[in-house]
């Protein structure tokens, strides 16, 4: 199997590429943030508590997100692999990661790491907040997301470069250079 983890800064992009990676090599997408926003969108118990949460900037809470992983292998166990896209944002998520993915004989093959200056993403995402009306695209949360995205979700790249599986790549240019340069790095591990 090939298990990917597109990571990056809130903005990087990593929706959007994860929509092509999951055209060429056929994965599961697994997005914590598509997850979250049709609990919320279903107005469940999750998605109430996960709103508030997402429209300050802050993480959900590592045990939510885990289960939602949990069920999630457990439904396409026999599938092609995983594209994990927002997902580990915190050390406790990737360790806990890393074991429900040995219960299945598996493993992380690289991580793929969309770097993009801070302008930009602001940008992009206040870009993102016009056109989709998404509610956490505004100027305070996305500073905030960045800010938490330093704090708490960087460690999570010195995780996986420590296993020697954090591959960077610039996420500048246009959406098909981009894909091109992750291309490369994903036909290297397959
Ligand atoms: P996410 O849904 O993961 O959203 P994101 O990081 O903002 O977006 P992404 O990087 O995918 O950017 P996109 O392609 O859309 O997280 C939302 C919230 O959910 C979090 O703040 C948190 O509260 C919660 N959450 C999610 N996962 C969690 C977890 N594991 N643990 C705890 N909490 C969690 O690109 C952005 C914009 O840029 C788009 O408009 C796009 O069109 C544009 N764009 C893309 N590529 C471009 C390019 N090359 N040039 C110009 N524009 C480009």
């Amino acid at each position: 199997m090939l298990n990917l983890i597109l990571f990056g800064p809130p903005g990087s992009g990593k929706g959007t590429q994860s929509e092509k990676i999951i055209q060429k090599y056929k994965l599961v997408h697994i997005s914590t943030g598509d997850l979250l926003r049709e609990e919320v969108a279903n107005q469940t118990e999750l998605g109430m508590k996960a709103k508030k949460i997402m429209d300050s900037g802050e993480l959900v809470s590592d045990r939510i997100v885990i289960g939602m992983i949990r069920k999630k292998l457990e439904e396409h166990r026999a599938g092609p692999g995983f594209i994990f896209d927002g997902f580990p944002r915190t050390v406790a998520q990737a360790r806990e990661l890393r074991k429900a993915l040995t219960d299945y004989d598996e493993e992380i093959s690289v991580m793929i790491s969309l770097d993009v200056p801070r302008e930009e993403l602001v940008k992009r995402l206040l870009n993102r907040g016009k056109e989709t009306g998404r509610t956490d695209d505004n100027l305070e949360t996305i500073n905030n997301r960045i800010d938490v995205y330093e704090k708490q979700t960087i460690p999570v790249a010195h995780y996986y470069d420590k296993m020697r599986k954090y591959v960077p790549v610039d996420g500048m240019g246009s959406i098909d250079a981009i894909f091109k340069r992750i291309v490369k790095v994903i036909d290297q591990v397959k």
